[in-house]
């Protein structure tokens, strides 16, 4: 019998070892057996929405007249319990920003050189409107851009259409840059290719912050979306301060002065057989294979702490103590890890970024990790990235600007 035979409101779907019962939009489901839910009657349903809509009535009175007596919750832990802290980290995060996605002082700038912002995010992700990126080459316009990243973490830009030594020039003007040594470099040495199609399909779908094998970490990426596919391809960003502000306390105390290895091996595969030994042994020379960062890592220009990982380089069993060196033990440090990787992903913390093609995205790696969602397969994605040089991370948390209380 199909659906439209049914009682309205009622009907089964049937499946080998699963029988589900749909009753007036309730479903119930077991396995290996069938169930039978009745649904209410008539009456039975106008009683039951009789009393929720009085309970309602009575319940928002009672509310009301408590707060009338000042019953309202003044404390942070009345306002973000402890079992929920994210709703904290991003309420931190926006205080210190001044309540507010951009300083006055930083729009103002951005008007004199016909910019307007569009804020994706509250404390992270701003697309600048109403500028062409080839036309600045100056140092005021772009310290303007480096103020705006410092305060959105990662900043967008459509319809540019750089060609490869544009955007190799563009990222230039924030610091040398590192050439990646592991895609398939550009025309443009600086460039690296970043395509997916049926054959590779995105692995880029991580929680991460770039190049955390290097010992110096870039500072920032400037990536340029070149095909996209006709759904899906976003790039997620997530807030790392803010995640560090949201972590539950004892967290925080079992992080303090951690320090983890991060190294390259994702990106060697079957390395002997499609390198050859001696290429593998000359890049391991040449490129230090497993270096240790702080998993709290102070912003070296704003002082904010990050939660600073990648997951994908870094070494879960590898949890030091920074001060003795000390490991943790494979065990401790692989149960912490399983914490770490649940923080960034909470939506609270994150913006997303839908393609266009010719926008440009530049991240803070310093600030942020990204996600980039791997959604489109078998379709083809293309985008050019170039990394600009960073520095060695540390970790000084009397740097951290204070929080504000909140308002
Ligand atoms: O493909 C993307 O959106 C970003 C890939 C990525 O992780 C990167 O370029 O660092
Ligand atoms: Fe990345």
């Amino acid at each position: 019998m199909g659906e439209a035979e049914c009682n309205p409101g009622f009907s089964t779907r049937a499946a080998p070892s699963c029988i589900i019962v749909r009753v007036g939009g309730y479903l119930g489901e077991t396995r290996g057996k069938t169930v039978t839910l009745a649904a209410l009657s008539d009456s039975a349903q106008a009683e039951y929405n009789a009393t929720a809509i009085d309970l309602a009535d009575r319940l928002a009175a009672a509310r009301s007249a408590a707060r009338a007596a000042g019953f309202i919750p003044k404390t942070e832990d009345q306002r973000f319990p402890r079992h929920n802290r994210v709703p904290l980290g991003v309420a931190r995060e926006y205080a210190r920003m001044g309540n507010r996605p951009l300083s006055p002082a930083v729009a103002a700038l951005g008007a004199t050189f016909g910019a307007t912002f569009e804020h994706i995010g509250l404390t992270l992700g701003s697309v600048i409107h109403g500028v062409t990126l080839r036309d600045h080459d100056d140092a005021a316009f772009c310290g303007f851009l480096r103020q705006v990243l410092l305060e959105r973490k990662v900043i967008f830009f459509r319809d540019q259409h750089l060609n490869e030594d544009e955007q190799v020039a563009f990222a230039r003007r924030f610091g040398n840059l590192d050439a990646f040594p592991f895609a398939t470099p550009g025309e443009n040495p600086y460039i690296a290719q970043i395509i997916h199609d049926h054959n590779f399909p995105g692995t880029e779908n991580s929680w991460h912050t770039d190049v955390t094998w290097m010992e110096r970490p870039s500072l920032g990426s400037v990536a340029q979306c070149v095909q996209l596919p006709p759904y899906g391809g976003d790039t997620l960003f997530a807030d790392s301060h803010a995640a560090f502000l949201g972590l539950p306390q004892d967290l925080v105390q079992r992080l303090e002065g951690v320090v983890g290895t991060n190294d390259y091996r994702l990106f060697l595969g079957n390395a002997e057989q499609v390198l050859g030994s001696a290429l593998l042994s000359e890049l391991k020379q040449k490129i230090p294979f497993g270096v240790q960062h702080p998993l709290f890592r102070t912003h070296p220009e704003t002082g904010k702490t990050a939660l600073f990982f990648n997951s994908a380089f870094l070494r879960h069993d590898s949890l030091a103590s920074g001060a003795t060196g000390e490991p943790l033990g494979a065990e401790r440090s692989l149960s912490l890890v399983t914490e770490l990787l649940q923080q960034h992903h909470r939506p609270e913390y994150i913006c997303r970024f839908k393609w266009t093609e010719g926008a440009l995205a530049f991240w803070d790696n310093r600030a942020v990790q990204h996600y980039a969602a791997s959604d489109y397969y078998p379709h083809r994605r293309v985008l050019r990235r170039v990394t600009i040089s960073g520095s060695r991370p540390y970790y000084a948390p009397e740097q951290a600007p204070a929080v504000p209380p909140l308002v």
